[in-house]
């Protein structure tokens, strides 16, 4: 008899509602025998009844099933926020994001959303200085930020680094970023490449007269992690950035614990997440992960470029980035639940991979300009080196903002006509 599912059942504001995607196997009756053990399996309940089950803990405990949509193999499960440790993201994660995937009664399974009760949510900081604190920080109001990763990925020793990020700020860039796995190697070690580089941020800030970002990867064992975000303090550094996947999510919360009292910004890479995210029957979906950067606190994420290299989806970035933009969500039944963000502050939506100053109009047309846009190949791989590569990134989105074409504006700007002589 079917213990979980109750499709009369309706979410109350205390509980915490997943929506998954479920493909049953063979084996299995229905959706609904899937639904009830992956609820069971999910919460408080195993392969077969037990003993030690009372009526009061079903009572306070049990999860309802009451959404199943076996059309589009979607079902949604409401969980009791008693259930969760409501500060411990790695256990929440292991309620529901966990055994379930093993399961033999089911072929596939995803979680496609998760909408946390407002107690959960206001357990977490969230970001530090969301949207509004990164443009004041970078003095940038209106238009996109614009970046570069150095490149080669790693190879270059730290002054050589210091030398590339210069030039790309020297070129008009805002940011300059380590690329993801890049840390400390035996060629360019992590205090000498800070300590090189932000003396040329400084510099070129000098130069420049505008604010120059530097965002050193301090991903590493969540102690060494510690040391290396103070190191960038103590040289006047402002962002910190962290392979978000990597480094796991329990080491996430406490390097954000860490941050909590010192002006740094945090920029999250997503390196890994596509082994769970991009296969649309299986795993979980880049809106859900996203959506516990928000509650954990980073202030940029990686969410896409829709054109670049990297898949994703049009609707799935922008779903994305709504979510974790926005302070209020009114959810649907098949791919984002409704979601009160309450206090935390947004994330802002960083789009890398694949883009060259070509990609500007598209991605000011697709995303707009409330993002971070990051070029490597696209602003080193500039016939004219990385100081041409930056200054035709800057003249590509100075041609969309004031509404002309990138051919047109290449008449006066021979940087953006040579980036499109190379990328058309
Ligand atoms: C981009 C990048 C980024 C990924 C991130 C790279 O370099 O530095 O890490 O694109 O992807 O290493 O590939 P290019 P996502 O600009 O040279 O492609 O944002 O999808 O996680
Ligand atoms: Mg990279």
């Amino acid at each position: 008899m079917a213990e979980y599912v109750d499709l009369n059942y309706r979410p109350d504001e205390d509980d915490l509602v997943v929506m998954y995607y479920v493909e049953k196997a063979p084996e299995c009756k229905n959706l609904e025998q899937a639904s009830e053990e992956i609820a069971k399996e999910s919460s408080i309940g195993t392969w077969t009844d037990i003993s030690t089950m009372s009526v009061e803990i079903a009572r306070k405990l049990k999860p309802s099933v009451f959404h199943i949509d076996p059309k589009n193999n979607i079902i949604q499960i409401a969980y009791k926020k008693d259930l969760f440790e409501a500060d411990n993201m790695s256990q929440i994660l292991s309620a529901i994001a966990g055994n379930i995937y093993g399961m033999k009664i089911i072929n596939k399974l995803r979680l496609l959303d998760i909408s946390f009760p407002r107690d959960i949510v206001n357990a977490y900081k969230g970001p530090k200085f969301g949207i509004e604190g990164i443009r004041k920080l970078t003095r940038i109001l209106k238009r996109p930020l614009l970046g570069t990763i150095v490149k080669p990925k790693v190879g270059l020793n730290e002054k050589e680094h210091a030398k590339v990020c210069g030039e790309a700020w020297s070129g008009g860039l805002d940011i300059v970023k380590d690329d993801e796995n890049l840390t400390s190697m035996n060629f360019n070690k992590f205090e000498k490449r800070i300590e090189e580089t932000l003396k040329v941020r400084d510099t070129l800030e000098n130069q420049t007269g505008e604010k120059k970002i530097y965002m050193p990867n301090v991903t590493a064992k969540l102690n060494v992690m510690k040391k290396r975000a103070d190191f960038v303090v103590k040289n006047g550094g402002e962002y910190i950035m962290v392979d978000v996947v990597t480094v796991g999510i329990s080491a996430l919360q406490e390097i954000r614990d860490h941050v909590e009292d010192k002006d740094v910004a945090i920029h999250a890479h997503r390196a890994m997440h596509a082994a769970f995210t991009r296969d649309k029957t299986h795993g979980l979906t880049m809106l859900s992960l996203a959506k516990i950067m928000r509650m954990i606190g980073m202030d940029q994420l990686h969410t896409g470029t829709i054109v670049g290299k990297m898949e994703g989806p049009k609707r799935e970035v922008v779903e994305i980035n709504e979510v974790i933009t926005k302070q209020k969500i009114t959810g649907n039944d098949t791919s984002f639940l409704s979601q009160d963000w309450g206090k935390l502050k947004p994330i802002l939506p960083v789009a890398s991979g694949g883009l060259s100053p070509l990609h500007i109009p598209d991605l000011i047309e697709l995303l707009g300009n409330n993002m971070v846009f990051q070029f490597g190949g696209g602003c080193h791989g500039h016939p004219g080196g990385t100081i041409a590569g930056a200054k035709a990134i800057r003249q590509a989105v100075d041609a969309v903002l004031n509404g002309t074409t990138l051919v047109d504006h290449a008449k006066n700007n021979i940087e953006l006509k040579k980036a499109i002589e190379k990328w058309d």
